[in-house]
């Protein structure tokens, strides 16, 4: 369905792009769409039809009489031939391509006496159905046999395991059958050039296939010619076969990323390194994917993995220098800015020539938190947008890899999320390969108590991904599927998943002992040999190697790793650049840091805007529109028309002032496109024809920047982290991700808390997200009234006890010393600025944007063009503009507050008739905290008292943040106390009564003298 999706809207974009009119394609998009459609109808048919094995054999053998007949109609039974001139027989759709090397049943002495160019009796055509059935079930279920586990410990759970009750059942035939040619069927590719085998050949060979030391997961697929494909890569004679060099270059590699273990065990001990030792052979296998996809096309390589065997990717599939690395291990001072991580965390970007393909090739591995798998999303964001920008709309040119745990691929519920992307027009990769290091142990954990299914890769069987699992000690196995897999992605742009099955030698980390819990399992381990030492064994019998060559390989390597080390001890300091995985070349450089640029722009930018946002499609007539929408357009444009906006407007201007001045914006998240609260409406609907579509903010002005804006996966942590992946490529960019109610961001809260807030501090590296948070009191419950500021607050780490030097600077010196930026705007101009000022600013922060839900209709929140036009600009604090304002010095009461509630206060104030006696000074921009604008307003209002009016909880909200920085600002000399609900354990009442209650009762006490 996606991918009718996905060739529907390929076949709109170019003239989406060139017309503003998508819906003129009507007619020719309606064929396509029927097309579209039909094949996925027929995708879907085939699976269903042709492979399940339970169902599948007698078609199959049907099909192979009917494929004889076609050829020639002589060589199948009168009968058949009779049955298929009738016409009776319909070739199903998935009717694959006769293969060159099968001939006629009827070609075959089939033993028992049959005369060739006989009729086939009936035992004949069991006996082949029955190898046919055997073939299959070894397709199906042969890696649940295969021997994937080096310790050879566990296997997965099957009752009886043994290769022929698993495989064939009803096993049939005896020895006496073993020397019987059997004819093979279409499904399959063991036969090579050969059309058939005896029957201890067929076994042999399927054995070998599938129950080797590769077992692969794929027959669960639902396309045909995806299986046929991995059956071919896997069945036809002679894919093992590797060539001398070829073993060398792996027998090189293996000693490199064995070698680099070895010297960091020497050198540090009593240093954590989570090392690869019984997963080396990962370090070949990465090279060789790189390798294949870097010979297919691909440029540039972006990869998210956990601790395991980090340094050693660094080290030998990015080439990071190596004294960098060791400088990490030597606890120096940082020469820069940053709290800084732990080595095992850090990222990095490369760019170097690959000596095997000879092409220049981009690595990134993304920094990431201990947190497993929260990184994954991000790297498909950020592997997203370098796609994007770089026009490479198939993945041909950007690939990720996500390489993972067992224990945490199957636990981390994010790699589900993560998956659901993988085939979602507007997030989707176009692949991407998944490699578990698969040590069958997590911490102290083992497999049977740390998931429920047989693998752990089962996750990836949701999409259809197909899954090779492999011994990790066999390394020629583990080059072969990395081959295919890089091969199946540049081939289908679908996600894959190499399981390699190696073991982990030491504990979890250097210093554990793991004998304390798996005590059987590490005896095996101290007596196995390590991948490197077998495989040289093999190599050195085979007499591809020498043992000379195996050891001056391996001394060679030492040498490097001594003289880089050595280098490292020359070192003071470490750098955290160093360790950047998104460099943004040219964008600091020759700016003043300190320097924002204007928000306001002319008022015919917003008046032209303003239009375009009202009007529907060009060519109207034949674009039928809801009429509710209508109404909606008319409304726009008379705002346009009186030179006020709503929210929607507001956001729509700056939007598309953004895209006029070359920014690419993306708005993402559940429902964006229409809007939660039925208001923004970017996408208008043709209410005639399915799926055309008009955005009216992709035809602002012929030379604007691309708006995307896209309704999401039901998902927060994956679409969170993808949105801010994607932030962090292109800092001209303004990136939004709007929860569907700000209450439901905290299922995304790894990505908060360790990447968002945090990113800059441990990885120097800036993103300018937005996050879109609905937050409001309004009766609607618990969870549909809080996005939890409070938490946000929390985290901003400007010091509530220092009060900045005043400046003209203060503002920006404070944007740009703190983590992110909080803030509640109650008015459209204010929304307009702050989104622009984003990327006006000469640096990037997210910006955690409290927005609202009923203040989208208003009346009074709106805003006159002249607050967002040339010379305006972002008000941190709105001072009262009305009688108290105008006459300080009267006035008895200040109540500062921060979003919605100030239109409650102030419908209270003018029903209690106080509008000279209390003023409502509203804090847009919570954090930083606008001490200095704090102060400036205390000042005016010398006699009055001072507190704070929020609709929050007590122990929620603003309050804990605000209080201690509204001392600081007033310098203790006066205090602010503090109005508004009781602490609470939950967010807001159910009850609609009490909501009423307590918002009377606050507003009533704030709106006192
Ligand atoms: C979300 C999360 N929960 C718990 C941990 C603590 N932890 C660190 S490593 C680890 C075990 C990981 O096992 P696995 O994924 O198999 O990787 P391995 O260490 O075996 O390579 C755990 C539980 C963590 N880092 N992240
Ligand atoms: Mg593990």
């Amino acid at each position: 369905m996606h991918r009718a999706h996905t060739a529907f809207s390929l076949a709109l974009s170019p003239m989406a792009h060139r017309n503003f009119a998508t819906w003129l394609l009507k007619s020719g998009t309606s064929q396509k769409l029927a097309k579209a459609t039909a094949a996925a109808a027929v995708r879907t048919y085939n699976s269903a039809a042709a492979e399940p094995f339970a169902n599948g054999s007698t078609a199959t053998y049907v099909e192979e009489m009917y494929n004889a007949w076609l050829r020639d109609p002589a060589s199948v039974h009168t009968s058949w031939d009779a049955y298929f001139r009738s016409n009776t027989y319909t070739s199903p759709p998935n009717l694959a391509p006769v293969q060159a090397n099968t001939l006629p049943l009827t070609a075959f002495n089939l033993g028992g006496g049959a005369v060739a160019g006989a009729a086939p009796d009936s035992k004949t055509i069991d006996d082949h159905l029955a190898v046919q059935a055997i073939i299959r079930s070894y397709q199906i279920r042969g890696h649940n046999i295969a021997h994937l586990d080096p310790l050879e410990i566990n296997s997965p759970e099957l009752p009886g395991n043994s290769s022929t009750k698993t495989i064939y059942a009803n096993f049939s035939f005896g020895e006496q059958d073993m020397e019987r040619q059997f004819k093979l069927p279409s499904t399959t590719f063991i036969g090579g050039d050969e059309a058939s085998l005896p029957l201890k050949e067929i076994l042999n060979r399927l054995e070998n296939v599938y129950c080797n030391k590769i077992g692969v997961e794929f027959m669960f697929i639902n396309s045909l010619e995806q299986c046929n494909w991995i059956r071919k890569r896997f069945e036809t004679p002679g894919v093992l076969n590797f060539s001398p060099e070829e073993k060398r270059l792996i027998l090189a590699r293996l000693t490199r990323a064995t070698g680099f273990e070895a010297f960091l065990a020497k050198k540090y001990s009593s240093e954590k390194r989570f090392g690869l030792e019984g997963c080396e052979i990962m370090i070949p296998a990465l090279k060789e994917i790189i390798d294949v996809s870097t010979e297919l096309g691909v440029e540039s390589v972006i990869m998210g993995m956990p601790h395991r065997g980090r340094l050693n990717t660094l080290a030998n599939v990015c080439r990071k220098p190596l004294n960098q690395i060791f400088t990490q291990f030597a606890g120096l001072e940082a020469a820069d800015d940053g709290s800084g991580d732990v080595k095992y965390h850090l990222g990095t970007y490369i760019e170097r020539l690959n000596r095997v393909t000879n092409k220049n090739i981009r690595l990134a591995v993304v920094a990431n938190p201990s947190h497993l798998e929260a990184v994954d999303p991000v790297v498909q964001g950020k592997t997203r947008a370098e796609q994007f920008y770089r026009g490479d709309q198939e993945g041909k040119k950007v690939m990720s890899i996500l390489i993972h745990g067992d224990a945490a691929f199957c636990g981390q519920g994010v790699v589900y999320e993560t998956m659901h992307l993988s085939d979602l027009p507007d997030y989707t990769t176009h692949g991407t390969i998944h490699v578990v290091a698969n040590n069958q142990i997590g911490f102290t954990t083992d497999p049977r108590f740390s998931r429920s299914s047989p693998y752990c890769t089962d996750v990836a069987r949701v999409v259809n991904a197909p899954i090779f699992h492999v011994n990790a000690d066999d390394p020629e196995a583990v080059m072969h599927v990395c081959k295919v897999a890089a091969e199946w992605r540049a081939t289908f742009h679908k996600d894959c998943v190499i399981d390699l099955v190696g073991y982990r030698r030491n504990g979890h980390n250097e210093i554990d002992e793991p004998m304390f819990t798996q005590p059987l399992m590490y005896q095996k381990i101290r007596k196995h040999k390590n991948c490197l030492d077998l495989y040289a064994d093999k190599l050195i019998a085979e007499g591809t190697v020498t043992g000379e060559e195996v050891k001056s390989v391996a001394a060679k390597y030492e040498n490097i790793c001594e003289e880089a080390f050595a280098l490292a001890k020359t070192e003071t300091h470490v750098k955290y650049k160093d360790w950047l995985d998104s460099p943004w070349s040219g964008f600091f450089e020759g700016k003043d840091p300190l320097k924002v640029a204007p928000t306001g722009v002319k008022e015919e930018t917003l008046i032209h805007i303003g239009n375009r946002f009202s009007m529907p499609p060009p060519n109207a007539a034949e674009f039928v529109i809801h009429k509710g929408l209508m109404r909606v357009l008319a409304a726009r444009k008379n705002m346009v028309d009186e030179k006020v906006t709503d929210w929607a407007l507001g956001e729509a201007m700056a939007f598309g002032s953004l895209l006029k001045e070359g920014i690419h914006v993306r708005l993402s998240g559940q429902d964006v496109e229409r809007g939660t609260f039925s208001h923004r409406h970017h996408v208008l609907h043709h209410q005639l024809v399915d799926k055309a579509t008009y955005n009216s903010l992709q035809h602002m002005y012929p030379d604007q920047a691309p708006y995307s804006v896209s309704n999401s996966s039901l998902s927060e942590y994956a679409v969170l982290g993808f949105e801010h992946g994607y932030s962090m490529t292109n800092p001209n960019a303004l990136v939004l991700w709007e929860a569907q109610f700000g209450d439901f961001s905290n299922t995304a809260q790894s990505i908060i808390d360790q990447f968002i807030s945090s990113g800059q501090s441990k990885w120097v590296r800036q993103s300018g997200l937005v996050m879109l948070l609905p937050h409001g009191m309004e009766g609607m419950g618990p969870e549909h009234s809080s996005c939890r500021v409070e938490r946000f607050l929390q985290m901003s780490s400007d010091d509530p006890d220092y009060f900045p030097p005043e400046s003209d600077e203060f503002a920006v010196r404070q944007l740009h010393d703190i983590n992110w930026i909080v803030a509640n705007c109650t008015t459209p101009a204010n929304l307009f600025h702050i989104l622009r000022r984003q990327i006006a600013l000469p640096f990037r922060k997210p910006l955690i944007l409290c927005t609202p839900k009923s203040l989208l209709r208003h009346p009074e929140a709106k805003s006159p063009f002249s607050e967002m036009s040339e010379g305006s600009e972002f008000q941190r604090i709105i001072p009262d503009n009305g009688p108290a304002g105008q006459n300080p010095g009267s006035v008895k009461k200040v109540v500062f507050c921060s979003g919605r509630v100030y239109y409650d206060l102030t419908k209270m104030r003018a029903e209690k008739q106080l509008e000279s006696d209390v003023a409502i000074l509203r804090v847009e921009q919570i954090s930083p905290f606008p001490f200095d604008l704090v102060k400036e307003q205390a000042n005016l209002y010398k006699n009055a008292e001072l507190v704070w009016a929020q609709e929050e909880h007590k122990n929620q909200g603003s309050w804990t943040y605000v209080q201690p920085r509204f001392l600081t600002a007033l310098n203790h000399s006066r205090d602010v106390s503090y109005t508004g609900r009781a602490a609470s354990a939950s967010t807001a009442t159910g009850s609609k009564a009490q909501h009423i209650r307590e918002l009377n009762a606050l507003l009533n006490d704030a709106i006192s003298t």
